[in-house]
């Protein structure tokens, strides 16, 4: 085989003109798809490596900017990435950064102790999937400045100004390929702000400011106490135990940072970073954080005689009732289990978390034992409740497999047996229940009313409402039985559809609804089966022309397109399902010719799934700015 480090210059630009190629024939391997979790992934990339720069200890501030155009700046003051010529290849670094998949961040003296980039892919893939991509650099008194299209440079690099020689630093500006990204979704501001503030809570002392020019908004995030103020932070409408514990230890070149808080909440939120990215099937740093809690609870409790010998040991699940943690580590050479980076594979890091967390925490309850014996207290609490909880399920789910073979009497079932012909639209109070049995196709779509106050079974445990009856004649109408009896072979209909109104209950009983689903039956999201209707916000009447408007922009759209010029519009707004006439609502919700329908994804229940225990929780001001900021933030989906 031909040593690669032997080939002619040629043969070098030849294979990287293919490299670039083999990413914009298959994004997917480079930034995992086309969509619009890719597009987002394309901005990670540029700003993990900024994030490197400032691990490194050569930067602590970084400017994001989204264009109006949806082109996107990204500023750092780290070193500036160099740009002197690289003796083989005639070309300068930056250039080779810029171009040759696998050379990001790893030239050099192995100055780079971390780095979050997709091990070094990054910088040349984004450029490869951006329309053109321009960077500026900032080092020893000059200003270079090179430009890309669709990867390849269509100039040499070039001075373009001076600058004081203390002041470096890279500036890149790229827009996305349309021919590549296609569909209509551009980079959703709270997505990308959710992201960076977490990127500032684990990366102490960084200043990452945000802003949108498309919409005028900005946002800085900057974390002296780094993860504690992340507790704090996802605590602030909880009532906390005691103060946070924090823990922070190098060994072996690994640096495990955690910190923890227990809150009177029954939900457990717990998030794992690896060189400050979110891996959010978290891996062997999350695996090695749960078992040293578990370990390190029973150990105490057993020793304090808080637990008995002959009690059972608390499980794992005891333990982390109410829990917030976070843990963050730094590793030279973190192994991730995709190009997508969401699960932590080094082996090692497991047995180094739990032996720091078992150290520290441990020493944390000898010391302040009023803390520990609130934690215990908390955890004989909840193996409590799940020894009830368990017996409760039980007979939920040997009842409604029973009564799975009835049908309850609130269902308007649909004449058609076919499951992959049949929809069940599940709606929100009875009102609009009976409009939707009127306006229905009765041939394949099939009707389940559920009264929302029902439902508000304020701080419950879910599993208080598998009682409910509302939702147990939702379970026997799906025939797919629950949680670990389900069986996705027993599903009655192809198309579950939530249909709740534009107001904040409507959004609260959907919350509700996708968390039971993500809970007990996520089978049923992962198959794609499940859908969120979208009824119309407005209807415009203008001469006798009439239209329908789904979103504030639709509405603007309509009004001018319409020709608008006097007052002889009327405007109405659908405040519930229950407003529209049945014709109404076939038209503009149920008919498959017109309707546009939202599938859920995992993701998305996975919000819903967060967010329910806020909006169950008692702090009642920040529960209803939440349902109402978010009341009607939902994506479109083409399907
Ligand atoms: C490698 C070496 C050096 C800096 C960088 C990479 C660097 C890369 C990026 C990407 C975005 N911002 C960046 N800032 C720095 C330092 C080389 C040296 O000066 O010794």
């Amino acid at each position: 085989m031909a040593d690669k480090n032997n080939l002619s210059y040629e043969a070098k630009d030849i294979q990287v003109l293919e490299g670039l190629e083999a990413v914009r024939r298959r994004p997917g391997m480079y930034v995992g798809g086309t969509d619009i979790r890719a597009l987002h992934h394309l901005v990670y990339e540029v700003v993990d490596n900024s994030i490197d720069e400032a691990l490194a200890g050569f930067c602590d501030s970084i400017d994001v900017i989204i264009h109006p155009d949806s082109s996107v700046t990204v500023t750092d003051n780290g070193r500036g990435i160099p740009v002197d010529i690289h003796p083989e290849r005639g070309k300068s670094a930056l250039e080779l950064v810029m171009t040759v998949l696998h050379a990001g961040g790893k030239f050099g003296d192995g100055s780079y102790k971390v780095s979050g980039g997709l091990h070094g892919v990054g910088l040349s893939a984004v450029n490869a999937l951006s329309e053109w991509f321009e960077v500026e650099v900032k080092r020893d008194g000059k200003v270079y400045h090179q430009r890309y299209e669709r990867g390849k440079p269509v100039k040499e690099l070039d001075v373009i100004g001076k600058a004081p020689k203390t002041e470096t630093g890279t500036r890149q500006t790229f827009k996305f390929d349309e021919t590549i990204f296609v569909g209509d979704f551009d980079y959703k501001y709270s997505t990308l702000m959710q992201r960076f503030r977490e990127m500032a809570f684990v990366t102490k002392g960084v200043n990452i400011y945000l802003n949108d020019e498309r919409a005028d908004r900005e946002m800085t995030f900057y974390f002296e106490g780094g993860i504690s103020s992340f507790v704090r932070y996802l605590n602030r409408n909880r009532k906390t135990l005691h103060p946070v514990v924090h823990i922070e230890k190098e060994v072996d070149d690994i640096t495990v940072d955690v910190a923890f808080q227990y809150t009177d909440a029954y939900a457990e939120s717990i998030y794992a970073f690896a060189n400050t990215i979110n891996t959010i099937d978290g891996g062997t740093h999350l695996t090695g954080l749960r078992s040293a809690i578990t370990r390190t609870i029973n150990d105490y409790a057993k020793k304090q005689k808080l637990l008995k010998d002959e009690d059972p040991n608390f499980k794992g699940d005891d333990t982390r009732e109410g829990l917030t943690a976070i843990v963050s580590i730094k590793h030279p050479d973190p192994q991730f289990e995709s190009q997508t980076k969401v699960k932590l594979m080094n082996a090692e890091v497991q047995s180094i978390t739990t032996q720091v967390v078992n150290d520290a925490f441990g020493m944390f309850l000898e010391q302040d034992s009023r803390a520990g014996k609130t934690i215990v207290e908390k955890c004989l609490t909840s193996a409590r409740a799940r020894r009830a909880a368990r017996k409760a399920r039980d007979l939920v789910i040997r009842k409604s497999a029973l009564e799975s073979l009835t049908l309850p009497g609130k269902l308007a079932d649909c004449s058609e047996r076919d499951p992959q012909k049949t929809e069940l639209y599940i709606v929100e109070g009875d009102s609009a229940g009976g409009s939707a049995k009127q306006g229905r196709d009765r041939h394949f779509q099939a009707i389940l009313p559920l009264r929302g106050k029902i439902l508000n079974t304020e701080r419950a445990r879910l599993n208080k409402i598998l009682n409910n009856n509302e939702v147990k004649a939702l379970i026997s109408a799906l025939g797919t039985g629950i949680g670990e009896g389900f069986n996705l072979e027993g599903l009655r209909y192809g198309r579950i559809i939530i249909m709740t109104d534009a107001d904040v209950d409507g959004s609260h009983i959907r919350t509700l609804l996708l968390t039971f689903f993500f809970r007990y039956m996520q089978p049923l999201i992962e198959s794609g089966h499940l859908y969120i209707a979208q009824p119309p916000l407005y209807r415009i009447n203008y001469r006798k022309k009439s239209q329908y408007a789904y979103t504030e922009e639709e509405k603007d759209a309509v009004l001018k397109e319409m020709g608008v010029t006097d007052s002889k519009v009327t405007l109405s707004r659908y405040k519930g399902l229950g407003e529209m006439n049945p014709i109404q609502l076939w038209d503009t919700t149920m008919n498959p010719e017109e309707r546009t329908l939202l599938q859920v994804s995992i993701e998305d229940a996975t919000e819903a799934d967060r967010t329910f225990d806020m909006l169950m929780g008692a702090a009642v001001p920040p529960r209803r700015r939440f349902i109402q900021t978010h009341a009607r933030e939902v994506r479109n989906l083409d399907i």
